[in-house]
C-alpha cells in the first residue's frame, strides 16, 4: 500500500492536465482527451492501491476497496468528478477525487479493519458543460434522467453525446439507470471545495452540508431576421439580440426581486456573428436558482412573459427549452448525524452548486464535506484551497468514513 499521499501533492499531478490558454483555467469537458488523462490518473492510483476497478456503462469509475471480502453490498462510497466548466479551477472536483484517494491512505495507515467495502467513484459530466446535462453520469445512473434524452444530446459543435462516447471508447448502448449497482451502496459522501464564503466567515476549515438549491437550466432559442447592419432601416429590423438583451434584463430582475434567488446567463450565441450583420438568431442559457423549487419556476415564466413581449415588439419569434432541473435537495438528517459524530462541532451549510451528491440522494443516504475556499468564487481560475485545509478535509473524510465503515 502506498505511503500516505498528501491529497495536495495528488492535485499538483494533475494541474497541467487541460489547461485551457485562452480563457485560462482548465478546461476538461467529458470525453476530451483531458478528462481521458484525468481518468486514467485516478485509475492508476487506485489500482496502485490494489483497488479494484470498473467502469459502468455511464461512464462511472468505481473503485473497490475490499480487505475483508465482505463483497459488493452495504458499502460506503466517496468521490466527486474530474469534468470542469470552460475555464474552470482545479479544485471543483478534482479536490473531491484527490482526497478519497488521500482518506484511504489514511485508513490504511491507521490499520482499521472495515466491516463493509468502500468505493471511490468518479462521475463524468457533472458540470453538463459539453452536452448541457448537469450530472449526466449520476442522472442517468438513477433513473432521473433517461437514456432517449442523453441520445438527442449534442454540443455545441452539433457532435451528438453517442458519437463523442464512442470516440472516446465507451460504448453509449449501455447508458441508463443502474439500480442493482446504486442498491451496493449503503451511503455515498462527496468531499467538495467550497463555492461560496461560508466557511471564509465562519473562519473555519470544514463544514457539513445541509442541502443544495433547487436549480434548472432552459435555453432561450430567439429567431429574427438576419440583415445588413448599415443598409436596413431601424424601422424594419426584426434583431434577436435586442431581445436577447431584454431576457437578460428581464432575468436580472425578476431574480433580484426574490430574496435569495440567484440567475445567470453566462452563454450566449449570435449566429452568424458578424460585426456588420444583423443577427438570424440569437440563443441564451438560464440559469435560475432557489431553495424554494416554486419561486425557480417562478421566475423563468415571469423571463418568459417578457420575452414573448420582446419578441412580439421586434417582430421575432422565442422558443423557451427546460434542459434540466434539480429540485432542492436535504441531505440524508441519519447520515449527517454519523458525520456529526465522527466531526464533532462541524458546522452545517448549504450551497448553491449542485453535485452528483444531491442526485444520489434520491436512491442513496448521501452527504458532503466543505473545504474552505478563500477566493469563496468558483468555476473560475480564481478557486482553491489551502493546503492546510486540504489536509484538514482529508483527515475530515478519513474521520468520517472510519466512523461509517466500522460501524
Ligand atoms: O453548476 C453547478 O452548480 C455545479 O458546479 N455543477
Ligand atoms: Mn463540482
Ligand atoms: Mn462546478
Ligand atoms: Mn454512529
Amino acid at each position: 500500500m502506498m505511503a500516505y499521499a498528501d491529497a495536495n501533492e495528488l492535485l499538483t499531478q494533475i494541474e497541467r492536465i487541460g489547461v485551457d490558454e485562452v480563457r485560462g483555467g482548465y478546461s476538461r469537458p467529458v470525453f476530451s482527451e483531458a478528462e481521458a488523462q484525468l481518468r486514467e490518473w485516478f485509475i492508476r492510483h487506485a489500482e496502485r492501491r490494489g483497488l479494484e476497478v470498473e467502469t459502468d456503462g455511464n461512464g462511472i469509475v468505481w473503485a473497490w476497496w475490499d480487505p475483508a471480502g465482505h463483497g459488493r453490498t452495504g458499502a460506503i462510497a466517496t468521490g466527486s468528478h474530474l469534468d470542469s466548466v470552460p475555464g474552470g479551477g482545479n479544485f471543483d472536483g478534482p479536490l473531491g477525487v484527490a482526497s478519497a484517494l488521500a482518506a484511504l491512505d489514511v485508513l490504511v495507515g491507521r490499520g482499521i479493519a472495515p466491516a463493509r467495502p468502500l468505493a471511490l467513484a468518479v462521475f463524468p459530466e457533472e458540470e453538463g458543460s459539453r452536452f448541457g446535462l448537469a450530472c449526466l453520469g449520476s442522472r442517468l445512473a438513477t433513473g432521473a434522467s433517461d437514456p432517449a434524452t442523453v441520445h438527442a444530446l449534442r454540443d455545441a459543435d452539433g457532435i451528438g453525446y453517442d458519437d463523442a462516447a464512442r470516440a472516446a471508447g465507451f460504448d453509449p448502448d449501455l447508458i441508463g439507470p443502474d439500480p442493482e449497482r446504486l442498491a451496493r451502496l449503503a451511503a455515498f459522501v462527496e468531499l467538495h471545495v467550497e463555492q461560496g464564503r461560508g466557511l471564509i466567515d465562519l473562519d473555519r476549515p470544514i463544514a457539513l452540508a445541509g442541502g443544495i438549491i433547487a436549480h434548472g437550466r432552459w435555453h432561450v432559442r430567439i429567431d429574427g431576421r438576419g440583415d445588413h447592419a448599415g443598409a436596413t432601416r431601424m424601422a424594419d429590423r426584426q434583431d434577436p439580440v435586442v431581445v436577447a438583451a431584454r431576457v437578460i434584463a428581464s432575468l436580472r430582475e425578476q431574480t433580484l426581486a426574490v430574496d435569495e434567488a440567484r440567475g445567470t446567463v453566462g452563454r450566449v450565441h449570435v449566429t452568424p456573428g458578424g460585426t456588420n450583420v444583423i443577427a438570424s438568431a440569437a440563443e441564451l442559457w438560464l440559469d435560475v436558482r432557489h431553495r424554494d423549487d416554486e419561486r425557480v419556476r417562478a421566475i423563468v415564466s415571469a423571463v418568459a412573459a417578457a420575452a414573448a413581449d420582446a419578441a412580439e415588439a421586434e417582430g421575432c419569434t422565442v422558443t423557451i427549452t427546460e434542459q434540466s432541473f434539480s429540485p432542492t435537495v436535504d441531505f440524508d438528517a441519519g447520515l449527517r448525524e454519523e458525520m456529526a459524530e465522527a466531526l464533532p462541532g462541524a458546522p452545517v451549510l448549504d450551497t448553491g452548486a449542485g453535485h452528483d451528491a444531491g442526485v444520489l440522494s434520491e436512491v442513496v443516504p448521501s452527504g458532503m464535506i466543505f473545504v474552505r475556499n478563500p477566493s469563496g468564487a468558483s468555476h473560475t481560475p480564481a478557486e482553491h484551497a489551502e493546503p492546510a485545509d486540504v489536509a484538514a478535509g482529508v483527515v475530515a473524510l478519513a474521520d468520517v468514513l472510519e466512523h461509517l465503515l466500522t460501524r
